[in-house]
């Protein structure tokens, strides 16, 4: 940790305002009845995800166990015991050295990862604008000395945000849109309606629209990118099994998710945050690396 005194009182700077972005968020979900779940770092089934992420994998007692890639299973069946839950749910993910340009991505980041029982999209998305308006309100009250040693001039923005379907933002910003529109953007904007081959096994078809999913994305402004992502969950064992094969998985590989969905998964619906991207917008910072002490960047060693 080789810091200069300039750049020793950035990083105090950021790591404040994160410290406070974590408290306002735990403060906001359980004010709204949130339980806090302690996270999960190892487990037999992890997040498939939709690119190509090595697989993280340790073993112990003779058996493989994943380094978790998302808590997504967890959270379904978590709610089957209490309504609405909530984590700071630390995520491996291998990606490709070349990763590490995009800003965006750490190998090993903190997801704010929450589910709600019998949730439904229009609910976590009228959620997520709420938690986003108390959590940078509460930044401007509280940091605004890091905020100004930062350079940043924040604004919270007004609700509601402004609606994409997919098709909508592939249509006017080709298929990489995430980062032409996010650029255009003067507040947070929702993507919704993902088709089907584009997302994950677990987001929900819709019933009455074939093909496309009851899910969402939050963009940041200002060419930040990604801020959260989530939507309904399919819960029945049936629809889990077909999407499954849908993409080409292995359903004997999500054996103990088909046999919690045949004792009966709960409907819900979640979303998950990144902190340090969240950090990243809020403090305005061109890597999101610099949201945390010991940074784990694509593709970098690390002394500590
Ligand atoms: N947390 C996300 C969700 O709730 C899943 C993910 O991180 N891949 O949908």
């Amino acid at each position: 940790m080789f810091l200069s005194d300039r750049e020793r009182e950035r990083k105090a700077a950021i790591l404040k305002v994160e410290s406070e972005v974590i408290g306002a968020a735990r403060e906001f979900l359980r004010e709204e009845g949130f339980v806090e779940l302690l996270p999960v770092i190892v487990a037999p089934l992890t997040d498939p995800l939709r690119h190509n992420t090595d697989r993280a994998l340790i073993e112990a007692y003779g058996g493989h166990w994943h380094l978790t890639r998302s808590m997504i299973f967890h959270k379904q069946a978590a709610v089957g015991v209490c309504e609405k839950i909530f984590s700071f749910s630390p995520n491996i993910r291998v990606e490709p050295p070349d990763w590490k340009e995009t800003g965006r991505h750490l190998w090993e980041f903190v997801q704010l990862d929450l589910e709600v029982r019998n949730g439904s999209r229009e609910e976590l998305m009228d959620l997520g604008e709420r938690l986003l308006v108390y959590v940078l309100s509460r930044v401007l009250a509280t940091c605004r000395a890091e905020l100004e040693a930062l350079g940043r001039e924040l604004t919270v923005p007004t609700r509601p945000f402004p609606t994409f379907t997919y098709r909508e933002a592939q249509r006017r910003f080709g298929d990489d849109y995430e980062i032409a529109l996010s650029r255009e953007a003067r507040t947070p904007v929702w993507i919704v309606d993902f088709p089907i081959d584009v997302r994950e096994f677990y987001d929900r078809e819709d019933p009455e629209r074939p093909g496309i999913l009851l899910d969402m994305d939050l963009l940041y402004p200002e060419g930040y990118g990604e801020a959260l992502s989530g939507g309904e969950r399919e819960y029945l064992p049936e629809r889990i099994r077909r999407r499954i094969e849908l993409q080409g998985l292995d359903p004997a590989q999500y054996r103990a998710l088909l046999s919690l969905a045949e004792e009966g998964l709960p409907p819900s619906a979640g979303f998950g945050i990144g902190v340090e991207r969240l950090v990243r917008y809020i403090c305005g910072l061109p890597h999101v690396a610099e949201a945390r002490l010991f940074p784990r960047v694509p593709g970098e060693l690390s002394l500590i």
